[in-house]
């Protein structure tokens, strides 16, 4: 491997997700999702947007695959949107919904592209969540059902699957902090809804298995790596807390068939326990919830320096001011996806990794010649796979790179305002306009060589 050189086959990627780039929700037959009940709720949406039309992909998907074969993508992440499968989460299935997955990887397919779909990135169906939604011990079974008809229709072709992206945003954004669809605010409720999507993903992937024969099957978290702000005892311990909190109390249950003892602690300190017992396991979760994995995903964007609050409480995080912030205010530190991916492969051992989301949020004007020179981008983007080269030099076993996002793209409870995407998106043409870290990209996927970028 020369030096900045890639193994061979190694899979180079682009990112999106169902909600953020579909657009078409009343379409088809598609149900309604907690996100569209979500972003109709005036105040929810920074910008006042929504995400009924966003990058009208659901008409545009063709053209959008000819953009991933220009950059020389080898595989696309995507998310099957469950509403569009089962409209009310569960019984009829929306077989018009399926066809459009179906039509989209068959010119995966023939586009030389791998499709890496995600079965759950967060758009839920309302009618499920009316049920009681991932706070509710039912709802496993109804993932089980939804997977069921996404394999029995794709599996014929598609080969690697994602079960649940972030599980973290899903029980603190969505059920702790209240910034994220559904917008609760119960701390004990989210580590019910954590243990449900746990528990949710092991049985999806023991019937993934069944139906696809030879699948590679994992999840995707997201990883955090959290730094101390001095090395005061109490800061150290806002780190623990932190890492504890965002990182392990997912990775454990997964690898280790075990929630961290000190988390749960710290979760009955709080009063968000009444003991130390976890009331929603019940015997034999632990062991599904580790159903091995033939790979895990990683997704990176920064780190969090913590330090002990005025309360006492870890504060949520402190932006260090010598170091670049993105415009989603996160600071820029590659070290941190090195130290992650080092991290994960010596506690927990996947087989295989994929970074499946990393990217940066900046705002770069059209210029005058037409293109878009996102420079900060391209910058983020190199320094960052230099990071995860030398951890796969260094023996992690790092087999892929996704970048977020494709497309600048519907950004959650902030709209449209913050743009990862390689490619800009006009807003009334709805037309794709390359950034200058579009052609940049697409040069390291066709060289697997990450050169400097020349500022
Ligand atoms: O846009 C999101 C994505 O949906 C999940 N991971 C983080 C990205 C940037 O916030």
């Amino acid at each position: 491997m020369g030096e900045n050189k890639f193994p061979r086959g190694f899979l180079w990627g682009g990112a999106t997700s169902s909600q953020q780039i579909e657009g078409a929700t009343r379409e088809d037959g598609r149900g309604k999702s907690i996100w569209d009940t979500f972003a109709a709720i005036e105040g929810n949406i920074e910008d006042g947007s929504t995400p009924e039309v966003a990058c009208d992909h659901y008409h545009r998907w063709r053209e959008d695959i000819d953009l991933m074969s220009g950059l020389n993508l080898g595989a696309y992440r995507f998310s099957i949107a469950w509403p569009r499968v089962l409209p009310n989460g569960s019984g009829q299935v929306n077989s018009t919904g399926l066809d459009f997955y179906d039509a989209l990887v068959d010119k995966l397919l023939e586009a030389g592209i791998q499709p890496f779909p995600t079965l759950y990135h967060w758009d839920l169906p309302q009618s499920l969540q009316d049920q009681g939604g991932w706070a509710s011990r039912e709802i496993i079974a109804r993932f089980v059902e939804y997977s069921q008809a996404v394999t029995r229709r794709l599996g014929d072709r598609v080969q690697n699957w994602v079960t649940h992206n972030e599980p973290w945003c899903i029980a603190t954004l969505g059920h702790e902090e209240g910034c994220h669809a559904p917008g609760h605010k119960n701390p004990t409720e989210s580590l019910a809804v954590a243990h449900h999507l746990l528990l949710s993903h092991g049985h999806a992937v023991q019937s993934i298995r069944q139906e696809v024969p030879g699948a590679q099957v994992g999840i995707v978290n997201i990883h955090c790596p959290a730094h101390p702000l001095t090395l005061s005892p109490d800061d150290l311990n806002a780190a623990r807390w932190f890492d504890g909190f965002f990182n392990r109390w997912y990775l454990d249950p997964i690898f280790k068939g075990k929630y961290p003892e000190d988390v749960i602690e710290d979760r009955r300190a709080a009063g968000h326990l009444t003991s130390g017992e976890l009331p929603f396991v019940k015997d034999g979760d632990m062991a599904i919830i580790s159903t091995h994995l033939d790979f895990l995903g990683l997704n990176y964007y920064s780190r969090s320096v913590q330090q002990k609050g005025p309360d006492g409480n870890p504060l949520p995080h402190i932006p260090v001011p010598e170091n670049e912030l993105t415009d989603m205010g996160w600071e820029v530190f590659p070290e941190g996806l090195y130290d992650s991916l080092k991290r994960v492969h010596h506690d927990y051992n996947p087989p295989q990794i994929y970074i499946m989301e990393n990217g940066a949020a900046y705002d770069d004007p059209i210029s005058p010649d037409g293109s878009i020179k996102d420079d900060r981008r391209i910058t983020y983007y190199q320094q960052h796979l230099l990071a995860a080269q030398r951890a796969l030099l260094e023996g992690v076993p790092l087999k892929g790179y996704f970048a977020w996002s494709l497309l600048d793209n519907f950004e959650w409870g902030l709209g449209f305002a913050k743009k990862f995407g390689l490619f800009a998106m006009d807003k009334t043409t709805g037309n794709r306009i390359p950034k200058n870290s579009a052609y940049w990209y697409g040069n390291v996927a066709a060289t697997n060589t990450v050169d400097a970028p020349h500022l």
